[in-house]
C-alpha cells in the first residue's frame, strides 16, 4: 500500500464543540499522521473555489455560508492509503447514515453540518492541498 497525503477540514460546527483534539486522536489512533495543520477562517471566495464541483447544487449557498461561519482546522493527513482511510474514519456524508464510532456519527449535526471534510481521491487531495498549503508547509512525517 502506498503512503498518501490527503486534505482534511474540521468544520465550524465541530470547532464549536471543542473537538479538535478528539478528532485528531481518531486520525492518529487509525495510523494517520498530521503533516500540516492550521486554524483559520475561510473567505467566501476560497470556500466557493474549494467546493466548485457543487456550485450547481441547491445547497451550495448554504454550504459556503456554513463553511465561512467560523474557524476551521485545515490539515494534511499522511499515511498508508490515507485518502480511503480518512473517508472510513469520517463516515458517510449524512451523520444519520454514518457508522457508529465514526467522526461524523459522533460530531456531525446534519448532512450539511457534518463535522469534517476529507478528499475523495488522490487527485482531489492534490488539488485541495495545493489550494490551502504551500509545498513547504507540508512535512513528510
Ligand atoms: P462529502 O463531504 O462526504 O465528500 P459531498 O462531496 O457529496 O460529500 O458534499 C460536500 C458537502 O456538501 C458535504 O460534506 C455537506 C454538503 N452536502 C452534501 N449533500 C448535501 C445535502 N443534501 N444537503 C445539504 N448539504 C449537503
Ligand atoms: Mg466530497
Amino acid at each position: 500500500m502506498a503512503i498518501e497525503q490527503t486534505f482534511s477540514i474540521i468544520k465550524p460546527n465541530a470547532m464549536k464543540k471543542n473537538a479538535i483534539g478528539d478528532i485528531i486522536s481518531m486520525f492518529e489512533a487509525n495510523g494517520l499522521k498530521i503533516a500540516a495543520a492550521k486554524v483559520t477562517i475561510l473567505s467566501k471566495s476560497k470556500a466557493e473555489e474549494f467546493y466548485a464541483e457543487h456550485k450547481e447544487r441547491p445547497f451550495f449557498g448554504e454550504l459556503v455560508s456554513f463553511m465561512t461561519s467560523g474557524p476551521v482546522t485545515i490539515m494534511c493527513l499522511q499515511g498508508e492509503n490515507a485518502v480511503a482511510k480518512n473517508r472510513e474514519i469520517m463516515g458517510a456524508t449524512d451523520p444519520k447514515k454514518a457508522a457508529v464510532g465514526t467522526v461524523r456519527a459522533k460530531f456531525g449535526d446534519n448532512v450539511g453540518e457534518n463535522a469534517v471534510h476529507g478528499s475523495d481521491s488522490t487527485a482531489s487531495a492534490a488539488r485541495e492541498l495545493a489550494l490551502f498549503f504551500e509545498k513547504h508547509e507540508i512535512c513528510n512525517v
